[in-house]
């Protein structure tokens, strides 16, 4: 176990913990978005969503939909975004699966992702792609 978040994990470092269970942790992101910005973490290290267990990520679920609503209450905010990040083009920075959950707050600035238009054709063949990779 190496990474930044199994080191909290196992307290060689500090962190503002807001939930624990034995195969989950949560604590604030250290360099939050917007106050109350938690990360939840299974404790079983795998470098992202990818690798870790299908119960892994059904129990990063559970914690998600168990704290983001006491995050929002206790920040006060109007709605949250759930995100996870996979590999470098993603803007992942620590190669241990977490989902972040960030507290939103009506113009608050941080707009999602500029969204394009594609032609309908273009649209089928990426879906076609999709189902032939699968
Ligand atoms: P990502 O970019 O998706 O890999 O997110 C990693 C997040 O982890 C990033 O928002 C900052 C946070 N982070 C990095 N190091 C530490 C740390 O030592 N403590 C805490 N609490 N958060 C950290």
């Amino acid at each position: 176990m190496s990474s930044i978040f199994s080191k909290i994990i196992a307290r060689e470092i500090p962190a503002r913990i807001v939930y624990e269970d034995d195969h989950m942790i949560a604590f604030l992101d250290i360099n939050p978005v917007n106050p109350g910005h938690t990360l939840v973490v299974p404790k079983n290290e795998q470098p992202n969503v990818l690798e870790s267990s299908e119960e892994d990520l059904v129990q990063v679920l559970r914690v998600v939909r168990l704290l983001a609503p006491a995050i929002v209450k206790a920040v006060g905010a109007d709605g949250f975004n759930t995100v996870t990040n996979t590999g470098e083009a993603s803007g992942q920075s620590v190669p241990h699966t977490h989902f972040h959950i960030i507290p939103r707050f009506l113009n608050d600035g941080h707009m999602p992702w500029a969204h394009a238009s594609m032609s309908a054709e273009a649209l089928d063949a990426v879906a076609t792609k999709i189902k032939q990779a699968l």
